[in-house]
């Protein structure tokens, strides 16, 4: 019936670097969900929540069409793609409830080891390969540089060897990756962390009792973690 309030649904990334938090962060937060559940919604069994178990690049996109009320993602998947649909005249509103403590990275420039690197403007003419072209792009722009990019969806630090590209720009934690492929990191283009982003036309006032419920509760974990 129309009258009956909607659950709350949350999407978050099925399987890799952020899917662990994130479940760790709705189980501390007091939500029941199966974890052996495989299927793309897991209903929270004593709030009124569903989860969305998704690929984390569909995450911003289910927020910013309104699919889905609260995603997790990391802000280098939520910016590439506002930059993108900015570019695509798409919605691409949201609003950030929380910068949480995971899943952090920074998205850097890589050239081989044994090439001289003496700031950005090394890069004029050259082509790099990256996952983020609208992150990168940006910064290319701010840097007054002219380069050729070639978006890879995967294996982006093989892309100089293998001859497809002069430089990359990928995500980085540790580093071993880019050694590990004869490459060094030159310029950090952009850090992020996992955020709980909420979608902008949330109105419904039982879905804003639950988030108003749910805020004290990840505050409460994230300064029970520090
Ligand atoms: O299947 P799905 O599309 O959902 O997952 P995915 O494979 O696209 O993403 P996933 O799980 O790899 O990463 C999800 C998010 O975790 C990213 O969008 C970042 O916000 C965050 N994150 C944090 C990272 C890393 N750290 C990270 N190190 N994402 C990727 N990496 C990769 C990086 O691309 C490189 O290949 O790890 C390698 C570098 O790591 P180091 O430690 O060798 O430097
Ligand atoms: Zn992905």
């Amino acid at each position: 019936p129309a009258t009956e309030s909607k659950r709350l649904r949350i999407a978050m990334q099925k399987s890799g670097r952020l899917s662990v938090d994130s479940q760790a962060l709705f189980t501390s937060c007091g939500l029941k969900i199966n974890l052996r559940e495989q299927r793309l919604i897991a209903h929270v069994e004593n709030m009124d929540i569903d989860i969305l178990r998704v690929r984390d690049d569909d995450i911003p996109g289910l927020v910013m069409d309104g699919v889905c009320d609260l995603g997790i993602v990391g802000e280098n998947v939520l910016e590439e793609e506002s930059l993108q649909r900015q570019l695509d005249n798409d919605s691409f509103d949201y609003t950030v409830l929380k910068r949480l403590d995971f899943g952090g990275c920074r998205l850097s420039i890589a050239v081989p080891q044994e090439e001289a690197y003496q700031g950005p403007a090394a890069l004029e003419g050259k082509t790099i390969a990256t996952t983020y072209p609208r992150l990168l792009g940006r910064y290319l722009k701010q840097q007054g540089v002219n380069a050729r990019i070639v978006t890879l969806k995967g294996s982006v630090e093989v892309a100089p060897r293998a001859g497809l590209a002069d430089a990359i720009c990928d995500l980085v934690s540790t580093g071993a990756t880019l050694e590990a492929n004869g490459l060094k990191e030159v310029d950090v283009i952009y850090r992020s962390k996992a955020v709980l982003i909420q979608r902008k036309d949330l109105t419904d006032s039982k879905q804003l009792k639950l988030i108003n419920k749910l805020m004290p509760r990840i505050n409460g974990v994230m300064q029970a973690n520090e």
